[in-house]
């Protein structure tokens, strides 16, 4: 009986040493300690021994029963660190795998239209400067100059909000409210987005996005207007860029002139761009109405001053050939995430 549980105690050690694995480890714990175990099972012949075998062999299988209760717990520590390593080099960063590409927020092209045009204005010594988008029409038409009847003024181009209250078409709003609270110089732009009653297609919109310039002071001349604008356009589209002023007409100015940049597409050659012609339409500009400058309370025999508007969203579309202007408000990502 003693020789079995040595022969027992020997087999359990050489398989316990040869478990791969915490689940082999367990078997092995089962298989010798377990309730049907081999070594419960000897001990099941304890009662056929004699009075003075039974506690020696008693002793004995205890002491069994303990040391194979230390190889199980000392193999089950390596195996179990070991498991814990391979679980580990399995979640480990592959270092040589090609990187995730991180998807970051870039600004909108509209933004970065305005950006440009507000970092060359100021260098130029102009003031950025904001107002409301809601306005009366009092700074809406009568200050500009408009006649009563005028059809801006009319539903039918405009939003009302309520009567004599609506959304701005241009900033030049701004332009009177910052007038009235000044004296001349003012050098100022007004970016922003304007409003207007009209059918939306690829290059209309009900809204958009306006800078109007001013520089009112004594003797200001169409002559720094043209020159203002063309170093604004060489900065913006190059510096080959020509600039053609011809005679328009605006409440709020005169004389009033159409600004037109030559293609900095094509170079003038003619183009899908500027639709052949050679040039693009920037927008308006003309020296401010003596009735504007009386309005705010200057004395327009003292101050002359220029003022011009632009629509900014041309400028993207002329710089990316984006052709319809509807992509700047939808917000597709797979547009925006081009510039
Ligand atoms: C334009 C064209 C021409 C303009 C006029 C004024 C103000 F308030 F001084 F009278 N601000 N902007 C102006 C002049 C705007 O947009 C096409």
């Amino acid at each position: 009986m003693l020789d079995h549980l040595d022969l027992l105690l020997s087999q359990a050690a050489r398989n316990i040493e040869a478990a791969a694995s915490t689940d082999a480890l367990r078997e092995a714990e089962v298989h010798y300690l377990g309730r049907k175990g081999e070594l419960t099972q000897a001990l099941r012949g304890l009662g056929s021994l004699s009075a003075e075998e039974r506690p020696l062999v008693g002793k004995r299988a205890n002491e069994v029963r303990a040391e194979m209760e230390a190889l199980l717990a000392a193999r089950k520590e390596a195996l179990s660190a070991r498991e814990e390593e391979t679980r580990r080099c399995r979640n480990a960063l592959d270092v040589t795998l090609p990187g995730k590409r991180l998807r970051h927020g870039r600004r909108h092209p509209l933004t970065r239209a305005l950006d440009e045009i507000k970092r060359i204005f100021t260098g130029l010594g102009f003031e950025v400067v904001q107002g409301p988008e809601i306005e009366t029409d009092y700074y809406g038409f009568q200050a500009l100059n408009y006649p009563p009847d005028h059809p801006a003024a009319d539903e039918a181009m405009s939003f009302f909000l309520k009567d004599g209250v609506l959304l701005r078409s241009q900033t030049s709003t701004v332009q009177v409210r910052t007038m009235e609270k000044r004296e001349p110089p003012v050098r100022i732009i007004a970016p922003g987005r304007c409003y207007r009653y009209e059918a939306v297609d690829a290059t209309h919109s009900h809204s958009f996005t306006q800078v109007e310039g001013l520089f009112v002071d004594e003797g200001v001349s169409m002559a720094d207007l043209k020159g203002t604008l063309t170093l604004f356009a060489r900065e913006m589209f190059g510096p080959g860029v020509q600039v053609r002023f011809r005679p328009d007409y605006f409440p709020f100015v005169e004389p009033g002139a159409e600004i037109a940049a030559s293609c900095a597409i094509c170079k003038g050659a003619g183009c899908r761009v500027c639709k052949m012609s050679g040039w693009l339409e920037l927008g308006g500009a003309g020296m401010v109405h003596p009735n504007v400058l009386r309005n705010v309370g200057y004395d327009p025999e003292k101050y002359t001053g220029y003022a011009f508007g632009m629509g900014i969203e041309r400028m993207p579309m002329i710089r990316y050939g984006i052709e319809d202007m509807r992509l700047f408000t939808e917000n597709d990502i797979r547009f925006l995430e081009q510039f």
